[in-house]
């Protein structure tokens, strides 16, 4: 059979293609579009509606970033809750850390969490049997205008603003997270990449001014989330957490014992150096 090409259908003009060495999965879910493939130099790739979720070769620097950097910041998270991830590649993240006694993980399509398991098992390696772990196949904005329960670290790990994600980005959604956070919690999401979507920065400092005392920006750079580094927003309560000392970031990171391919601590301190176009965005 013909080998065919699969085509990232994210932006107008410009884009990124793969070799799809080998089709493993293809499915309308009852939510959106999902395909798994093969691809020699990317290992196994995902993609929903036609955006490049997760690769096998590259998810460590997203998936590591998204979970140390507000994990190590608060020093104590008991209770975790991620929103999306159902690729499990932010759960086994969170999971390597011995101070979370629970996990929430609230994902709204079961189709995503059953494929990845299937044909992504390195992303959740496992974690997805971890006893802290509570799966919710819910809408994640419904779950947390709802929820009763509070989390010391919240992750949104989700799809761009547009389908079943545009709700993640919302004023209503930034609100319900802050009102489930505990005293000294942290809020971070998957904010795009400015060079492509700058719009999207500027939405969310927007939408998170007035409701965190203390709200940024960090960035790292994925090579199939094209056009240079993504942003990952921040929201917390408390101002320091944000400029811990570099010896403070060292000694936790040390203790936990935790072994990594992207963050350290260096990495950690310095992902919240932003480029002037994106300062003056914010
Ligand atoms: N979540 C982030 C996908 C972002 C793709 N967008 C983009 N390139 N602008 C992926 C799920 C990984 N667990």
């Amino acid at each position: 059979t013909a080998v065919t090409d699969y085509q990232e259908t994210l932006y107008e003009g410009y884009g990124q293609r793969f070799r799809m060495d080998k089709l493993l999965h293809e499915v309308r879910t009852d939510h959106q579009h999902l395909v798994i493939f093969e691809n020699a130099r990317m290992g196994r790739v995902m993609a929903l509606d036609g955006v490049i979720q997760t690769t096998e070769a590259d998810e460590f620097i997203y998936h590591e970033m998204l979970a140390h950097v507000p994990l190590f910041a608060h020093g104590q998270a008991k209770r975790v809750l991620i929103i999306g991830g159902g690729d499990g590649g932010i759960l086994r993240e969170v999971a390597r850390h011995g101070e979370v006694e629970h996990i929430t993980m609230v994902e709204i399509d079961r189709a995503v969490v059953d494929m990845c398991k299937q044909f992504l098992p390195q992303h959740s390696s496992g974690a997805f049997d971890d006893p802290r772990l509570q799966l919710v196949i819910d809408d994640g904005m419904r779950f947390v205008a709802t929820s009763d329960d509070k989390f010391d670290v919240i992750i949104s790990d989700s799809t761009d603003p547009i389908g079943p994600g545009e709700v993640l980005f919302s004023e209503n959604f930034y609100q319900a997270c802050r009102r489930c956070l505990n005293d000294g919690g942290i809020l971070v999401t998957q904010n795009g990449t400015p060079f492509m979507q700058l719009d999207e920065v500027r939405t969310t400092a927007q939408r998170m001014t007035g409701l965190f005392r203390d709200w940024h920006f960090y960035q790292a750079a994925i090579p199939t989330y094209i056009g240079g580094a993504m942003t990952f927003a921040w929201g917390a309560c408390d101002p320091a957490q944000r400029t811990l000392p570099l010896a403070t970031l060292r000694q936790r990171f040390v203790a936990s014992g935790i072994t990594t391919r992207y963050y350290n601590s260096d990495i950690h301190q310095g992902a919240f150096a932003l480029p002037q176009y994106v300062l003056q965005a914010i």
